[in-house]
């Protein structure tokens, strides 16, 4: 069916059919990057999980690989699930990964490339050992997986944490090891927030505050913050704190208590979920993968015989304007999918319009926006102390002095499906300006079995500073970054009259006081290579 076939995208990671889920041990290793991906090698749902595996130059044009591990252990007979890398100084590489038993026992298991010189790395061998941890005493058997990448303490061994819970308490668990076959459990988890379920995938990094690079996972000094990311089973996002790892209790404390790991900040305000960061030692940059799940009814999936991408990857540093939130950007290859310019500068877009902008098909964008606001009309307007929420708001419709205004991407002619990517302003009684980033999906399909909420957060804006926005836009996803990457919302969306040519591309403002000045530099984006 044609409306199906149009939501397969262009630049996205995706295998040729059937389901995936959560990114596996990405790494880089002589000179490819290898991105494996819990995979159901029989069907477009959840099940039978293997290890997908992938490997590219770029991160931008893939080539399929064999299965990389499947379940044929008692120790991962009902799933080879989700596990990281780790490169040895030696440049081993040895992989931990979650077994999920014959008897449903989450266990971790040890895994390495059968022919270290296969830069291919195709050939994975089982250690004969596993699984070389099981749950600990007081753990529930169902509640212990999702292994992070290694780092090293100061006494030479190796150190990883492992997601679970205590009641409602989401801990993470540590280990050292020496081999990555015997381990000691720490007295203490490394952290644990009350009322968050169960942790899924944990990761756990080193950002700069100094410099400009990504770090080694192992980096420590006193120039670096610690990242503690946690996916939360009970509400499927991604929350990430920014704090202080001290190596020798193995603990981490966050910056700001009141915005800790699952009752803070996300990743993402979309869908994004089960993510993971590697270091990539050539380009000395961390890179950030995340699972993007449909929001479309299992029926469509079975329909078209797939579901989910993964996210564009997204280099990750600390925000070091305002040292409170990391800053996700896609990675700079994917600029080399550019093609056709349109620029348009300075652009008057008046309270209540909407301004089409031509750039031909607009079915695979990369957007980047600017918006400037009269001064005069900020001080003008009054402040209200009602507070602005994106998802409870009435979305692009709901009109304030100051916004919203932006883009509505996979639009059609007469805008009955349309999805606004944009900003709000709220102005508070104290004189405060807020400013929200969101994406409104109320209207973004006449289908009536997909998600279409309105998702979004606030977006810190310092003085001086514009606002701006890059989306990028293939077929059923759309990624949105605002200032630089500080907030960010990825969607999946299913039009059935904007698509193929039909898929046109607006600027809006639905502001009922201020005038918007946009400039703006548009792309249609190239599809990627993806080989089988
Ligand atoms: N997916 C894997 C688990 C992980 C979950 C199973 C997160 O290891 O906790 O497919 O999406």
């Amino acid at each position: 069916n044609r409306l199906l076939a149009w939501q397969r995208t262009g630049f996205h990671f995706q295998p040729k059919k059937n389901w995936m889920n959560d990114p596996n041990g990405p790494l880089l290793y002589k000179g490819w990057y290898h991105f494996f991906y819990q995979y159901n090698p029989f069907g477009a749902i959840w099940g039978n999980i293997v290890w997908g595996h992938a490997v590219s130059k770029d991160l931008i044009h893939w080539r399929h690989l064999p299965i990389a591990m499947v379940p044929d252990q008692w120790y991962d007979a009902n799933g080879v699930w989700t596990g990281s890398a780790t490169i040895l100084p030696d440049g081993k590489v040895v992989m931990l990964y979650t077994g999920s038993t014959n008897e449903s026992v989450q266990v971790q298991n040890l895994a390495y490339p059968a022919d270290p010189c296969d830069p291919l790395l195709v050939k994975w061998v089982k250690y004969p050992g596993n699984p070389v941890l099981v749950p600990p005493p007081g753990i529930h058997h169902k509640d212990f997986r999702d292994p992070t990448t290694a780092w090293s303490t100061k006494d030479g061994k190796w150190r990883i944490t492992i997601g679970s819970k205590l009641n409602k308490t989401g801990i993470s668990l540590v280990y050292d090891t020496d081999d990555f076959k015997t381990y000691r459990l720490l007295n203490e988890v490394l952290h644990g927030v009350p009322g968050t379920g169960m942790w899924e995938c944990v990761d756990f990094y080193p950002v700069s505050r100094v410099g400009e690079n990504g770090l080694d996972t192992s980096y420590n000094d006193q120039t670096v913050k610690h990242v503690m990311k946690a996916s939360l089973d009970d509400d499927r996002n991604d929350y990430y704190a920014i704090g202080t790892y001290d190596p020798v209790q193995g603990k981490w404390v966050p910056d700001d208590p009141t915005i800790d790991v699952g009752i803070g900040m996300r990743y993402d305000y979309g869908v994004f979920y089960a993510s993971k960061t590697f270091y990539d030692q050539e380009k000395r940059r961390r890179i950030l993968w995340g699972w993007i799940t449909e929001t479309d009814s299992e029926a469509a999936d079975i329909a078209k015989g797939w579901a989910s991408v993964q996210g564009v990857p997204r280099t990750v540093l600390l925000d070091q304007k305002t040292g409170s939130n990391l800053l996700q950007w896609p990675v700079e290859e994917v600029e080399k999918l550019r093609l056709n310019l349109k620029s348009f500068d300075n652009v008057d877009v008046k309270p209540g319009s909407i301004l089409p902008l031509d750039v031909g098909s607009a079915s695979q964008l990369d957007i980047v926006a600017e918006f400037g606001i009269e001064k005069e009309v900020l001080n003008l307007v009054n402040g209200s102390d009602e507070e602005y929420i994106c998802s409870s708001s009435g979305g692009a419709s709901q009109r304030g002095a100051l916004g919203p205004f932006g883009l509505l991407v996979l639009t059609n002619d007469d805008q009955s499906e349309q999805t606004p990517v944009y900003f709000y302003i709220a102005k508070g009684t104290d004189g405060k300006f807020k400013t929200f980033f969101c994406t409104d999906q109320s209207r973004s399909s006449k289908a009536n079995d997909v998600r279409k909420t309105i998702y979004g957060s606030t977006v810190p804006v310092l003085d001086g500073e514009k606002l701006s926005m890059r989306i990028l836009v293939d077929h059923s996803i759309v990624e949105g970054f605002a200032q630089g990457g500080r907030t960010t919302i990825t969607s999946r969306i299913y039009p059935t009259k904007a698509v193929y040519d039909d898929a046109k591309l607006f600027l809006f403002n639905n502001a009922t006081q201020a005038n918007v000045n946009a400039s703006l530099r548009i792309w249609q984006m190239s599809s990627s290579n993806i080989k089988v």
